[in-house]
């Protein structure tokens, strides 16, 4: 599973100012984050507005990333829909392109147990013999986990591990309690990278490694290298990384990350996909003297 350990990129989706895909600078963003040190991509996930794109540019997406990366780095694709014959459908697609493992957001907006999750979950494994890493994201898909259907789902070999987008250490301490080492947990909220660290995540899956890589690449990299990482230098990375995140979420996610990787050059536009929030000529002025005047960006 050593793959799977790391510092892994919730790809953003750039798009054109018409709204469609733009994938030459999809393919400058790969290059640019594989340059800085990341470990591998999770595509099309929420920050890939995987949820506001169709099937078909899901898929085109992957391929464009999985071209570009050329086997450089891990490759996880995001398949998940509420659907669960659309989410079989997305990872066939995955596996053909010879992804390194699939993930999928619990099935949300109709109200099922945790039966029908773990059946969602194990309906996909069936069909497509790839790792599968669980999606859990509360704060978007209003979706509660429960201990057992973790432990449940960790005796499957197949089911490596979970995305855990939620600021609730002590639960993300009780799923590696219970489910053992071998099972992976990516931490998913980045303000809290260190001390997701700290309660049991192997690596984490972020947005803001997009406008960040290097930082939390080296952060990744002090956790790894020591059993007990120094302490405050840690504590000083994620403070640098929290001064770029508290400002970011007093605007928006995914058009902030896009502004700041136009400043930076590295995508050509910073369009988002309708209904996504895009910023008033004062708030990019507001993001770009904030980019000009930080050190970390
Ligand atoms: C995804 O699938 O793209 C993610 O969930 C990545 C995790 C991010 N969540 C969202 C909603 O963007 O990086 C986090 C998040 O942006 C960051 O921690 C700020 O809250």
């Amino acid at each position: 599973r050593s793959a799977f350990r790391g510092i892994f990129t919730a790809l953003l989706t750039p798009m054109h100012e018409d709204g469609a895909i733009d994938f030459e600078s999809l393919a400058n963003l790969v290059e640019h984050q594989i340059g800085q040190g990341i470990h591998g991509f999770y595509v099309g996930g929420s920050t890939g507005e995987g949820f506001i794109l169709t099937s078909d540019e899901r898929e085109q997406v992957l391929e464009t990333v999985v071209r570009t990366a050329a086997g450089r780095v891990t490759i996880i694709a995001h398949v998940g829909c509420i659907s669960t014959l659309e989410s079989i459908r997305l990872a066939k697609h995955a596996e053909e392109q010879g992804v390194d493992a699939v993930s999928a957001v619990v099935p949300f907006y109709y109200k099922v147990t945790m039966k029908e999750i773990r059946e969602h979950y194990e309906a996909i494994m069936a069909a497509v013999p790839l790792p599968m890493i669980v999606y859990h994201f509360p704060g978007a898909t209003g979706v509660s986990l429960s201990m057992d259907f973790y432990e449940q789902m960790s005796r499957n070999p197949q089911c490596i591990g979970v995305k855990f987008t939620s600021l609730n250490l002590f639960e993300m301490q009780q799923i590696r309690a219970r489910c053992g080492s071998e099972f992976l947990i990516f931490n998913g909220h980045d303000e809290i990278y260190s001390g997701g660290a700290y309660a049991g995540a192997d690596g984490a899956i972020g947005s803001t490694f997009n406008m960040m890589p290097g930082l939390f690449a080296q952060m990744y990299k002090l956790i790894a290298a020591e059993e007990r990482p120094h302490m405050p230098t840690l504590q000083a990375m994620q403070s640098e990384a929290n001064e770029v995140i508290a400002h970011m979420i007093q605007f928006d996610v995914i058009a902030y990350e896009k502004y700041m990787l136009y400043l930076q050059g590295v995508i050509s536009s910073w369009a988002v996909r309708q209904p996504l929030k895009r910023f008033t000529v004062k708030e990019c002025e507001q993001i770009r003297v904030f980019y000009v005047e930080s050190n970390v960006l």
